[in-house]
């Protein structure tokens, strides 16, 4: 592992709880092997699977205000789901607090949980790998998307956010935002069936 992975993975024990934590460590080992498969940077995926949730465990309020701090936009969605600050605020601090440079890992950290139309490969490895890390155990369909996210990982990322929407549909009080919806249109054309 490189230095600089080494000390982001010290500082991701540090500031999440143990289960995000070992999610992390899924995720960044995860994306490392996508990368492995389709030729991405293996160090740069593992970078961005550790701090996709950086902003992860920061209490509510506190989102807030770092948003508002830092000048950080946030959709009408996002102020009314708090639970997805944390992909644009994650990717604020992975630039300015964690010293990441490289715009597609940042672009990665900022799009993990609604993904966005035609994502870069970097994009889709870490949106994929957060979805089918060993410890995910909750979502339908798991064994199908996890081969399908190593054949074709287009496919992977359209079933994915099939499931999703269909998922947050049923579910009560779970809007879906709109950007999980644009993505979906965008990635409908990839039939994994
Ligand atoms: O941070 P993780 O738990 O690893 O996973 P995530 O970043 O994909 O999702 C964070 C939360 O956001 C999770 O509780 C599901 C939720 N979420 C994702 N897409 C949507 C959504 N919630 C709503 N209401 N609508 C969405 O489109
Ligand atoms: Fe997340
Ligand atoms: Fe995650």
């Amino acid at each position: 592992m490189t230095e600089k992975n080494s000390e982001l993975k010290r500082k991701m024990k540090k500031t999440l709880d143990k289960d995000r934590y070992q999610h992390t460590l899924g995720v960044a080992y995860t994306a490392s092997c996508l990368a492995m498969r389709y030729g991405a940077d293996i160090n740069d995926a593992f970078t961005a699977g550790l701090l996709h949730d950086c902003a992860k465990c920061i209490p509510t309020d506190d989102k807030f205000k770092l948003c508002d701090k830092y000048g950080i936009q946030l959709s009408e969605f996002e102020k009314a789901n708090s639970a997805l600050i944390h992909a644009k605020l994650g990717a604020y601090l992975a630039e300015h607090k964690y010293g990441v440079s490289d715009k597609d890992v940042i672009a990665a950290i900022r799009t993990h949980t609604t993904g966005e139309p035609d994502m870069s490969l970097m994009q889709k490895i870490i949106f994929t790998a957060d979805f089918i890390e060993p410890r995910r155990d909750q979502a339908k369909n798991l064994p199908e998307i996890r081969k399908l996210a190593f054949m074709d990982i287009d496919k992977a990322v359209a079933k994915i956010l099939h499931d999703t929407l269909n998922y947050l549909g049923k579910k009560k009080d779970s809007p879906i935002d709109p950007a999980t919806q644009k993505t979906y249109e965008f990635y409908c054309t990839f039939q994994w069936e």
